[in-house]
């Protein structure tokens, strides 16, 4: 299954490698023959060359719109070469095979990013480098096909091995990288066609775009296999697959899951006062703001120290040495963290296991986007849940108005509450949460859950009584009835923040004035499924 390189036909935008490709290649005895741009950069690398426009018998021409699309680049890429009628038409019109393709495509998603405008934009759809790519993947039982500078030197190595030939497996594999390139080529093509050139909000095909980073030991579960994609035209938002891992084992599915919530989490409060958030099976189980990250932690951590053990943490702000000595003391997965100072990669060196994560920066917890979920037999697609309150959503609809205090903690457990799974409550005190209830099927539930949490860590910590008590607290949908506002007016709450726009709003507000508390409307709710 080896097949001599004998002629290679080099046509890249991307010159970076390529001078040392064409060395290796003539080294190899391998007939060059590129584009202009190309075959200027190999001559003035010292390689002799032939012009493609020798090779047609025409002129690139059509400001280089036409220079590859030619039955003898594309017959030679083609021909099935042990089919007789196959050799006879090439024979016949003395077309050459071409037993290497080195492309890569005009950068169409790096012209989009930058602002070009549509003239320029269009111009950079390539169409002869994707025609070609096509081709010999293809015919990848005779050609090989490199799209892909960083493999450069796997193809180097293929031919020194194989004695200046390929074989079958290296070029199935090069074949099946160029259709994935061709394939998130088009679709970031059509994805501008579609949303930037703004004529639909969701494209009308949703492509696989994406390219595999890596594979992870198993999934959600260890019969699940699993793998990590980024998008193939490079990830506009920053996140775990960007970030730096310092030290521990290799994340696992759950980990980056845990990891996200907490980092998207902790990204909504910016970066004006340290933020703590610790996650448990996606759901915050403690989060806090303080005035240094220590005392964030120290708090996030009280709130609920027994789900936090095995817990995932993230920061907005870099670590000092004695948070992360603090963070040591418990059993933690996972750290993530925009930075760490020296004493603090000491701390955590101590602690093999934990996997430490340094990104450059936090995600735009405001950012637009789109989010998937498959069901049997197609895909929901709905914009991110990227809402965020501003005062002039606020509504007091009691005849209480909340203290200043009391609204910044009804904002902040608000915050919580949109990362929090529906149903959703939470509790929070002097930016630190008291007690959150997720997940659950009613709301009263919740609730509960959140009063008894909140319980159990005053006994833990022999707080004369829960945090809940001068609290104010979050639900991510309106209460249906009075008795989930009830109860929080029992677990202590002064202050309730909530959508609004049950039909029994009348009811539940009556009950907050009864109980002499300050309610505020947001008008917005969040689910999170
Ligand atoms: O405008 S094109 O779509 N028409 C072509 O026939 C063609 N052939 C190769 N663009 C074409 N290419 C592209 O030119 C290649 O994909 C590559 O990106 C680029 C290399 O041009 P040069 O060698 O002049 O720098």
């Amino acid at each position: 299954t080896d097949v001599m390189i004998k002629r290679a036909l080099l046509s890249v935008s991307d010159k970076s490698g390529l001078a040392d490709l064409g060395r290796a290649l003539a080294l190899h005895g391998v007939e060059l023959v590129s584009t202009g741009g190309t075959a200027t950069a190999l001559r003035e690398a010292g390689l002799a060359v032939q012009d493609i426009s020798d090779l047609t018998g025409f002129p690139e021409m059509m400001d280089g719109r036409v220079k590859t699309l030619h039955p003898k680049v594309h017959g030679g890429l083609l021909a099935v070469r042990d089919d007789p009628a196959h050799a006879a038409s090439m024979v016949e019109h003395a077309i050459g095979a071409i037993d290497l393709v080195v492309v890569n495509l005009y950068p169409f998603a790096a012209t989009v990013a930058k602002g070009a405008g549509r003239d320029e934009i269009i111009e950079n759809i390539d169409i002869g480098g994707p025609s070609m790519v096509r081709s010999a993947a293809k015919n990848h039982h005779y050609v090989t096909i490199i799209t892909d500078p960083a493999d450069y030197p796997a193809l180097v190595s293929a031919l020194e091995q194989h004695d200046g030939a390929t074989n079958l497996d290296f070029r199935k594999a090069m074949a099946a990288k160029a259709f994935a390139a061709t394939a998130s080529y088009d679709a970031a093509i059509a994805q501008w066609f579609a949303v930037a050139d703004q004529q639909h909000h969701f494209p009308p095909t949703l492509l696989g775009a994406n390219q595999l980073v890596s594979t992870l030991r198993y999934g959600e579960n260890p019969h699940q296999s699993a793998a990590l994609y980024v998008p193939a035209q490079g990830a506009a938002v920053p996140g775990l697959p960007q970030a730096r891992q310092v030290q521990g084992k290799e994340l696992s599915y759950n980990n980056y899951n845990d990891a996200n919530a907490a980092l998207e989490l902790v990204a909504e409060f910016g970066s004006d006062r340290p933020a703590v958030v610790i996650v448990k099976h996606a759901n915050p189980c403690g989060v806090a703001v303080a005035e240094t990250p220590l005392e964030a932690w120290k708090a996030a951590l009280a709130c609920d120290s027994v789900s936090a053990f095995g817990g995932i943490v993230a920061l907005n702000c870099p670590l000092d040495g004695q948070t992360a000595e603090a963070i040591c003391e418990i059993f933690t997965e996972v750290v993530v963290a925009p930075g760490a100072d020296d004493a603090a990669l000491a701390a955590f060196a101590r602690k093999k296991n934990l996997r430490l994560l340094l990104i450059d920066e936090l995600p735009a917890a405001n950012r637009s986007g789109l989010v998937t979920i498959p069901i049997a037999g197609g895909l929901l697609v709905q914009d991110r849940d990227n809402g965020t309150l501003s005062d002039d959503m606020l509504r007091v609809v009691t005849k209480r108005q909340p203290t200043s205090q009391e609204l910044a903690d009804c904002r902040f457990a608000w915050t919580v509450a949109k990362h929090v799974k529906s149903n959703a409550i939470v509790y929070a005190r002097d930016g630190v949460t008291a007690g959150i209830g997720a997940g659950q099927m009613n709301r009263r539930d919740s609730a509960r859950i959140a009063a008894v949490k909140a319980q159990e860590a005053a006994e833990t910590h022999g707080w004369g009584a829960p945090r809940t008590v001068g609290s104010a607290v979050a639900s991510d949908a309106f209460f249906p009835f009075a008795d989930g506002l009830i109860s929080a007016v029992e677990a202590g709450a002064t202050a309730v923040i909530q959508p609004g726009g049950s039909i029994r709003d009348d009811e539940v507000i009556a009950a907050a004035d009864a109980a002499g508390i300050a309610m505020v409307f947001t008008g917005m709710r969040h689910f999170r499924h």
